[in-house]
């Protein structure tokens, strides 16, 4: 609160400056965590995490344990990870264990987006930030690359409910490279294929075929534009949209590992099954993606829990890799 009047007050004093320094102090608002700041320095790699899938995408204590494996793998594979999140107000990037413990136990953690980031800070609040919310944080200190386990997406219906994630539009308009197990199927794959292509999003399948994973699934049935074999190419496709000054993201699609993907089918029903239960409880908005999870998560006793752990600890060594590759044709 008292950081905000000072902020008010040098506004109002000075008259209203819509500048990007005036409104959007980073110190006032961002706290970032010394092993981030110092990779940073040094031109070290540094892979930021998002914490929405801590605060509503997975229970506790499964929350917690993957977040702190994934922040044990991105350090295994030689880069700093920088978990984000809303501590009472403030937009931290790179959370220390008690911070990831507070959010992991937290019950009124709010999901907080791009819209909400302006609610969450004027009242001190905390909260999970999802993937245009991390986004945000991470281009603002200049971490390039981030690893999710799934975006969201263009709903099923969207075309005429509009219920399009957040996540779409800030891949049109933040230049970071998003490396996720592509897009469940829950949502509709193929508009939120061609959605991504109107954002100018360069979408390319981490593997030997362009074919676009979806999320408990290697396969969608749907492909993405392009393919890259290796963290290197990975890289090299980030690093190009990087120095042409392109303003979007880059989404890297990382199917999940087959051997993790053998529930795939029990799963999918599932899916189904839950998002005919949102639909008739009338369960709209941000609460959709959460439900779904826990339902799927409840069908299938866990089976679906634990497949989505397994590719986000994939998804963390292959960004990991990205990360380090990037930094080094970088330097
Ligand atoms: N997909 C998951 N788990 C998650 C999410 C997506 O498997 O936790 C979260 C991510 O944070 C993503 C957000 O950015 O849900 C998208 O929510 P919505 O569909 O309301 O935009
Ligand atoms: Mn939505």
């Amino acid at each position: 609160m008292k950081m905000l009047k000072k902020v008010s007050t040098l506004i109002l004093r000075r008259g209203i400056k819509t500048s990007h320094s005036t409104w959007s102090n980073k110190d006032l608002f961002f706290k970032v965590h010394p092993s981030v700041s110092q990779a940073l320095a040094e031109n070290k790699p540094v892979v930021a995490l998002e914490s929405t899938i801590i605060t509503h995408g997975m229970p506790y204590p499964h929350n917690l344990s993957t977040a702190n494996e994934v922040e044990a793998i991105v350090q295994s594979e030689g880069a700093t990870p920088a978990t984000v999140g809303v501590i009472q107000g403030k937009i931290h990037v790179g959370l220390s264990p008690s911070d990831l413990e507070h959010l992991a136990q937290c019950r009124n953690a709010l999901k907080v987006s791009r819209r909400d980031l302006p609610y969450v800070i004027s009242k001190g609040l905390s909260g999970g930030t999802t993937v245009s919310a991390t986004m945000i944080a991470a281009h603002r200190v200049g971490i390039p690359v981030f690893v999710t386990g799934g975006i969201g997406g263009v709903h099923r219906d969207g075309h005429n409910s509009l219920d399009i994630s957040a996540d779409l539009t800030e891949l049109g308009r933040t230049p970071i490279a998003v490396v996720s197990a592509g897009i469940k199927s829950i949502l509709d794959i193929g508009r939120t294929l061609e959605f991504l292509e109107t954002q100018g999003v360069c979408v390319a399948t981490y593997g030997m075929t362009k074919s676009f994973p979806a999320f408990f699934s290697p396969l969608s049935g749907f492909s993405s534009a392009y393919h890259v074999c290796n963290p290197s190419e990975a890289a090299s496709l980030i690093a190009s949209s990087l120095s042409l000054g392109l303003q979007n993201g880059v989404l890297i699609a990382v199917p999940i590992p087959e051997e993790h993907a053998a529930a795939g089918q029990h799963i999918e029903e599932a899916i189904q099954a839950a998002v005919r239960e949102a639909s008739s409880k009338c369960v709209i908005g941000k609460d959709v993606t959460p439900f779904i999870l826990q339902k799927v998560n409840e069908l299938t006793q866990g089976k679906s829990l634990q497949a989505n752990m397994a590719l986000i600890r994939n998804n963390a060594k292959v960004g990991s890799q990205i990360a380090c590759a990037l930094s080094k044709q970088t330097a």
